[in-house]
Parts: C-alpha cells; sequence; structure tokens
C-alpha cells in the first residue's frame, strides 16, 4: 500500500486530485490525504473538501509525516517544505511555471514583463524554492493581449494534463528526472507587490507600460494603483479582439 499525502492551498487543484486522478483504479493500492498548509489565510474551500491544516514549522506533525507518508505531493502549496522533509520523503511539486524561470510567486506576472518562458512544471522537491529535478513540464503561448488571468488559465490546463500524464510513474517511482541545465531566477511577493504601485512619471516604451498594466490584471484582484486625492486608484487594462482586422 502507498500512503501518498496531497498538500495544497488551491481549491479546484484539490478537486481535480480528487475527481480526475485518484480515482478508481488508482485507489486500489494507494491511500490519498488531502492537506492544506496552516498559512492558507481563506482556508474554508478546502474545509469543505474535508481537509485540515498541517504545519511543517511543528516539529512533531512533521515528524508524524515523515513517518506515516512514502509520497508528498504538493500542489501550489503557501508553506515551504523544510529541509528535513525533503531529504526524507519523496516530495514532488506541481509548479505553475516554466522552471528555472521565473521561480516563486505568480511566474506568468513575471514572464509578461520580462519574456521569459511560462507554463508548468513537475519536478523533485528540493530544500531550495521551485528548484529541484524536473520529471516533465509544458509552455504555454502568451499572446500580446493575454491578461495575467489569460495566461493563468492556460497554465492550470497545462498542470491538469502534465498531472494525468505523470501520475502513474510519479506513484511507480520509475520516472526519469532532469536536473535544470542553469540556476534560474526567483520571484518574491514583495516583488510583486512592489511592481503594483505604478511609479507614473516612469518612462518606458508603451510596450513596456501595457505588459506592465496586463501582467497586473487578474479578475478578482485589485493589483496596479496609483494614489490621488488620499485615494489609491486601482488600474487594470481589457482587450477586444476583432478577428476581422479588415472590417
Ligand atoms: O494557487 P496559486 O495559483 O499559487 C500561487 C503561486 O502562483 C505559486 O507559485 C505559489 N507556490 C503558491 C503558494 O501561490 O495562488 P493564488 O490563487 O493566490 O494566485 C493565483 C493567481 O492570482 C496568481 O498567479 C496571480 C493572481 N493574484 C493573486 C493574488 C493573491 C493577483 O493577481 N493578485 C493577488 O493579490
Amino acid at each position: 500500500m502507498n500512503n501518498v499525502l496531497v498538500m495544497s492551498d488551491n481549491a479546484a487543484l484539490v478537486k481535480f486530485f480528487m475527481n480526475d486522478v485518484f480515482c478508481g483504479k488508482r485507489l486500489i493500492n494507494t491511500q490519498v490525504d488531502y492537506v492544506y498548509s496552516v498559512k492558507n489565510l481563506k482556508p474554508e474551500a478546502l474545509r469543505e473538501l474535508g481537509m485540515r491544516s498541517i504545519d511543517f514549522k511543528s516539529d512533531q506533525e512533521l515528524c508524524e509525516v515523515i513517518a506515516r507518508y512514502d509520497l508528498i505531493i504538493s500542489a501550489h502549496c503557501k508553506q515551504i517544505f523544510p529541509e528535513k522533509l525533503v531529504e526524507s520523503v519523496k516530495c514532488i511539486n506541481i509548479h505553475p511555471g516554466y522552471n528555472p524561470y521565473n521561480r516563486g510567486w505568480y511566474p506568468q506576472v513575471f514572464s509578461i514583463i520580462n519574456g521569459y518562458p511560462v507554463g508548468a512544471t513537475i519536478h523533485e522537491m528540493d530544500a531550495d524554492i521551485d528548484h529541484g529535478n524536473i520529471i516533465d513540464q509544458q509552455m504555454v503561448p502568451v499572446r500580446s493581449y493575454d491578461t495575467s488571468f489569460d495566461v493563468y488559465n492556460k497554465i492550470l490546463s497545462v498542470e491538469k494534463d502534465l498531472i494525468l500524464r505523470n501520475i502513474d510513474s510519479i506513484i511507480r517511482g520509475d520516472y526519469v528526472a532532469i536536473v535544470p541545465s542553469f540556476e534560474g531566477n526567483y520571484n518574491s511577493v514583495s516583488d510583486f507587490k512592489r511592481m503594483c504601485c505604478l511609479g507614473m512619471e516612469h518612462v518606458g516604451t508603451l510596450k513596456e507600460h501595457l505588459n506592465l498594466l496586463r501582467a497586473l490584471t487578474f479578475n478578482g484582484y485589485k493589483n496596479a494603483f496609483y494614489c490621488e486625492d488620499e485615494k489609491k486608484v486601482y488600474v487594470s487594462i481589457s482587450f477586444m479582439i476583432d478577428d476581422n482586422a479588415d472590417g
């Protein structure tokens, strides 16, 4: 019997794991538990899925996990996995970026700005963030009029394809993982927040400014802003595409 722990702070991905990945024949020899990280401040949707939180900063919880599980799958998880964990149990990360480009937070936001490839990666975890050997990955195309939201939705779709394509070999442990050929770069959530404050005197090309605004446009979030009359003015951008270019 394999004991698998799925750790995720993303309810859509958890539903996918429950309904489409760990279902039917895959459950014959596999016991799967689902947890979210203690850092998650809005866990209601995950609780509704029957999940409980876990805190890897608690040595007791960490030791219980190490003793119980053969495989841990991290899927958009907000807590960093400690070195002791990744060195004791096989830990695999599903990451919404094309490693090693723009490792860390919100890869598509940074890719829209710096032009680095973006997509999804499944990789072995080591003590650095989004850093281990790559099991499989796929790029998504980014058009000049895609917002962060548009690219993110393409990434989620590719992530699901990658999971289905690799899950059996991950459980069997007979996949081939490749060492990334360079270190890549890392972006933090503070890098993202700094970008959200628009420098109104900033000088750049129109393309650079369009890229900045579409990188910060994501349905449901207020990101880019400037201040006027002691108020924050939030800015997002929309593009309208006319298929009939001659019309
Ligand atoms: O589930 P997830 O997509 O995962 C994110 C990071 O992309 C991932 O690299 C990290 N390992 C994980 C812990 O967090 O998280 P989310 O639902 O918070 O964000 C989804 C997208 O929403 C993000 O790519 C950009 C956008 N977003 C998110 C926040 C919180 C914004 O545009 N503004 C925001 O304030």
